[in-house]
């Protein structure tokens, strides 16, 4: 027998993972079960050790900025889901060269049973890698593992067929007849012509039927929304008289344009008729009591609140764009618990999302802050499903990562314990650093006041519910000048700042400042995001012609 060699197990491995990858998203689509690239990686990273993964993440943020691939927080998603993808295809490809290698061995021909046995060899393990994720998934357990291996023993049986169709059994004719050879060779370029456009027909079929069967689906919140108009009379500053400097980001953030941070590659899709709010205390190490269980309209029966709040990440780089502002509603923490009958001795909840994420916060500093608040909804629509649908808490004055999204159960416990980033060797508290930036120098926009011409120079910010009492700049390393300080949106939202520099052509450098409520100078000290939070002065050079 003339057998295939292991590039070509290499080849047959890969295009058979195309119609896998779509076959996995048809069925995500349509009837809720994992896309497993995206669900082992996601285990896979939450066993892997917290200092490594802030390490990656760490070189993929310096790598995104440096090559200036866009905004960070969208492009480290996609870099982490291509990861996810990538690894699948290779698993494939790694499955077939294994494949050939082990069946060239075989001195029979064989049907069926080893590339069942590969799908098993394969499918299996990362059945159980998807289903010990901590995610919450949208279809029964068992049905999923069954589609799970099911797909797997489908290609691999697809990798054996393509081997016994490179095979050729020798003729008993004399070896010498190099035309034999050559029909050998063009039948086999075909077979693998039709193999990869049977492979690309699967894979364009199932990645349109995939995402027309997504679009049908659940409704939930708005990605929609444009920026605040500035001057628009229903903004609580409306009648500020410090206006933005021009090409100063806008006071509040579209909420389509939001940044996104999470540990999830695709954000958990609830479905709102079936969601519950359950408070629970665990009785055993394996059972949990319930003590209250609330919908979306027992929530929204409650009395609502809402501000303009400023929401920072904990890696935001200083001047980075991991900081938005929207209008927040919803009900106080204060208030829920009213509905709740806490056991005497509980000190904290423990808050678990339906991505696996899970933080804890103290019932001291719930009863010590009415804004402590369970939200629904964003600029006046429910969350979008990537900002936490249909529920997720905000604590004041800590950064993102102390604040659960889509959030599924909270847990009375009368000790405290590490979050899902604290775990992972970030600040335990993660208090909200001080920080201001420069976003403008607005050089084309000269003003002319009397006989003196002045350039516009303006940014943010932000010290969390502290506030802000004063920003200075300063200029080519000279003296700190006081700047205008424009009435804020609320008292948890990021201050707008604004100089009107003395017009003086040539290149300049622009550094700025700021002291938060209680009168305290930012830290100036260069300091990076992790563990803590990132500080030190922003400054730009610019060239004035
Ligand atoms: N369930 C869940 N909640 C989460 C996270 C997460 O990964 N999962 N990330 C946190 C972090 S680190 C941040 S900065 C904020 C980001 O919220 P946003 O994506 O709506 O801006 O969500 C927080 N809440
Ligand atoms: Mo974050």
């Amino acid at each position: 027998m003339k057998k295939p060699g292991i590039l070509l197990g290499a080849l047959v491995g890969g295009l058979v993972s195309l119609p896998l990858l779509a076959l996995f998203y048809v069925g995500q689509q349509v009837a809720g079960f994992p896309f497993v690239p995206f669900n082992v990686f996601n285990t896979v990273r939450d066993f892997t050790p917290g200092g490594v993964i802030t390490f990656v993440i760490d070189q993929m943020i310096s790598v995104i900025t440096s090559l200036n691939l866009g905004r960070v927080d969208t492009t480290a998603k996609l870099i982490e889901q291509s990861m996810g993808i990538l690894m699948t295809l290779a698993i494939m490809v790694i499955a077939g060269v294994v494949f050939f290698i082990v069946m060239r061995r075989q001195q029979h021909r064989q049907e069926w049973i080893p590339g069942m046995l590969l799908g098993l060899i394969v499918g299996i393990p990362l059945a159980v890698l998807t289903l010990i994720g901590k995610q919450v998934l949208n279809a029964d357990p068992a049905a999923s593992a069954v589609w799970i291996v099911g797909l797997f023993v489908l290609s691999s049986y697809g990798i054996h067929w393509a081997y016994n169709r490179l095979t050729y059994a020798l003729t008993s004719a004399a070896p010498d007849t190099a035309p034999d050879v050559r029909v050998e060779q063009i039948d086999r370029r075909q077979f693998l012509i039709r193999l990869g456009g049977a492979t690309a027909a699967i894979t364009v079929v199932g990645a349109l039927v995939g995402s027309m069967a997504g679009e049908g689906g659940m409704t939930t919140g708005a990605l929609g929304g444009n920026e605040a108009d500035p001057s628009d009379p229903s903004l609580p500053n409306a009648d500020a008289s410090v206006q933005l400097a021009p090409g100063t980001r806008p006071e509040v953030t579209a909420v389509a344009d939001h940044y996104r941070i999470d540990i999830s590659l695709q954000p958990p899709e609830i479905d709102l008729n079936t969601w519950k709010l359950r408070f629970v205390v665990s009785e055993t190490s394996y059972r949990d009591k319930t003590l209250a269980e609330l919908t979306m309209d027992d929530l929204r029966a409650l009395p609502s609140i809402e501000k303009y709040i400023t929401q920072g990440c904990i890696s935001n780089p200083i001047a980075g764009g991991l900081i938005s502002t929207v209008l927040w509603k919803g009900v106080s923490m204060q208030e829920v618990l009213k509905k709740v009958d806490l056991p005497e001795n509980t000190t904290h909840l423990l808050i678990t999302s339906a991505d696996g994420f899970y933080e804890t916060v103290s019932l001291e500093e719930i009863n010590g802050n009415p804004w402590v608040m369970l939200a629904y909804d964003w600029g006046g629509e429910p969350l979008p499903v990537r900002n936490g649908f249909p529920l997720r808490i905000h604590i004041p004055d800590h950064y993102g990562m102390k604040q659960p999204k889509w959030i599924m159960k909270i847990e009375a416990l009368d000790y405290d314990l590490d979050g899902y980033w604290v775990e992972r060797t970030w600040d335990k508290q993660a208090f909200v650093r001080a920080t201001s930036v420069i976003d403008t120098v607005a050089t084309e926009n000269v003003i002319t006041d009397g006989d003196q011409k002045l350039i516009p120079v303006g940014g943010i910010a932000w010290a969390g519910a502290r506030g802000i009492s004063k920003i200075e700049v300063s200029v080519d390393d000279g003296d700190w000048t006081e700047a205008e300080l424009r009435e804020r949106l609320s008292d948890e939202s990021w201050v707008i700042w604004r100089y009107n520099w003395q017009f003086d052509a040539g290149s300049h450098k622009f550094a700025v400042r700021c002291y938060d409520g209680m009168g305290k100078m930012q830290v100036t000290d260069p300091a990076p995001e992790h563990p803590s939070g990132a500080t030190g002065i922003h400054s730009v050079d610019v060239t004035v012609a």
